[in-house]
């Protein structure tokens, strides 16, 4: 894949001067765009055929070819590959490649059970590096810039994803990894980073621990942050933006797909550009499986068109969001994947109100006197599911004014969001603080 084309960079598009890491794939036209991809899924659909003995059964019992993929619409033909397939083939059961040529492996967590495994050739890792560099030129770094990646170092796709990323753009990156707050405070302002990685609820405990040590984020060189991994609000953005004096940008993926990189906002802020010449996006309603129209909110579907190593076919995401092809001002073509505003999983039914976390995250985020940090905790009561916000105080809101916040915050709650909570107010610090992805929900109900 030619990648440097820095020659093209800085080029002007409607008077604005847009820099593009890979200016000719950036703004192909959709056309051409689209022939691309369905030489791609073609190609993809083979790997997956003749190399993955999981996938060949799947659609020989569909009575699929490869060659029956003559058009994008027969990606339809295709039947879906959820997360249970991979932990089904633990560890390496979906690579389409011997496992001794491969370069690299990361694994998910694995909070329930097994963990999910996924692995790179070389190819895949330089694809990923090109990816993550336009990512990276997309939302505002720069080569030369000094990038301070606080994202996890090791089998989370976040660290290593954005360490390579940063390094194919030309930039100097500071592999810090997440956790030592006080010394990545001391490192950004000492080192001069223009540009921070993290989740936005590290973000926000970077600048929280600043502030009270006294250290003004906002005088330092941080002028833009790549923020992504968990769901997060607009609100949210506001917050970190005001607090470390930099312009946030939406940065989406993972490690079933790629890892970081997939989809990241441009200047303009309005969706995040989708790399199309590498994925084929979907989005269905998640109970029908049918597609949903342009514009409206569903599943997304990601199909992988250049992954040697791991291709998928129509993998559900569970991520919501909704999709738009409209031309963008930056002059990408690629489509924009909206902020995604919760997973199906993440979904709480209260009383037969669907609430996601981000959406009381958003209220919470603009009531007065409160810290940006929370947590949901739902139980079952009798028949019907519960849920207690756990939120704490700013510094220095005195304790006899608890009880009135409490009730503000579940008027606004309920007002905006109509459904009936309990708040417990905390004092500060009394919600813990991720160094990576935030724990949002304690889900107290008994298993089924
Ligand atoms: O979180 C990869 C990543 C690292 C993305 C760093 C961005 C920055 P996983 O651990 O496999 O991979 O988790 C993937 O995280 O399906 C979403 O539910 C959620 N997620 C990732 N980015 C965003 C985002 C990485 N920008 C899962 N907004 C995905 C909302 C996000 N949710």
């Amino acid at each position: 894949m030619g990648a440097t084309t820095m020659a093209e960079a800085g080029v002007s598009v409607a008077g604005a001067s847009h820099y593009y890491f890979e200016r000719a794939r950036e703004t192909m036209p959709r056309e051409r765009l689209a022939a691309l991809q369905l030489k791609r899924l073609r190609a993809t659909t083979k790997n997956a055929y003749e190399n993955v003995p999981f996938h060949r059964a799947r659609l020989d019992a569909a009575f699929i070819e490869p060659n029956d993929v003559r058009s994008l619409d027969d990606i339809r033909l295709l039947p879906f590959t959820v997360k249970t397939d991979l932990r089904d083939n633990y560890p390496f059961g979906l690579f389409a490649r011997p496992r001794s040529s491969l370069a690299r492996l990361h694994a998910s967590s694995g909070t329930t059970g097994k963990p999910t495994v996924v692995g790179y050739t070389e190819n895949d890792l330089r694809t990923w590096a090109d990816l993550m560099a336009r990512s990276f030129a997309c939302a505002g770094a720069r080569p030369g810039d000094l990038v301070h990646n606080a994202y996890g170092y090791g089998l989370f796709t976040g660290g290593l994803g954005a360490h390579y990323g940063a390094e194919r753009l030309g930039a100097t990156v500071v592999p810090m990894s997440g956790g030592s707050t006080e010394r990545q405070i001391a490192l950004i302002t000492d080192f001069g980073a223009r540009v921070l990685c993290s989740t936005p609820s590290y973000a926000l405990a970077i600048a929280e621990l600043a502030e009270r040590q006294g250290v003004d984020l906002r005088q330092s060189a941080l002028e833009v942050g790549l923020f992504g991994a968990e769901p997060w609000s607009e609100a949210m953005r506001q917050e970190i933006e005001v607090r470390l004096g930099l312009t946030a940008i939406d940065i989406y993926g993972l490690s079933e797909i790629m890892g970081p990189g997939v989809a990241c906002e441009c200047e303009h802020r309005s969706g995040l550009h989708g790399w199309e010449d590498h994925f084929l996006f979907e989005v269905i309603d998640p109970e029908s499986n049918a597609p949903v129209p342009e514009g409206h909110a569903g599943e997304l579907v990601i199909t992988t068109l250049t992954k040697e190593a791991l291709p998928m076919l129509r993998y559900r995401t569970r991520d919501i969001t909704r999709v738009t092809r409209a031309p963008c001002d930056c002059g990408r073509t690629h489509l924009r994947i909206l902020r995604i505003t919760g997973r199906t999983d993440d979904m709480l039914i209260i009383r037969g109100v669907n609430v996601y976390p981000s959406q009381v995250e958003a209220v919470l985020i603009g009531t007065a006197h409160i810290a940006p940090h929370y947590q949901l905790v739902v139980e079952r009561r009798g028949s019907l599911d519960h849920m207690t916000v756990e939120v704490e105080v700013r510094h220095g809101v005195p304790p006899d004014a608890f009880e009135a916040i409490a009730r503000d915050v579940a008027h606004h709650i309920k007002s905006l969001i109509g459904i009936t909570t309990d708040v417990v107010v905390k004092k500060p610090d009394e919600i813990p603080r991720s160094q990576g992805k935030a724990v949002r929900v304690r889900d107290l109900r008994p298993k089924e």
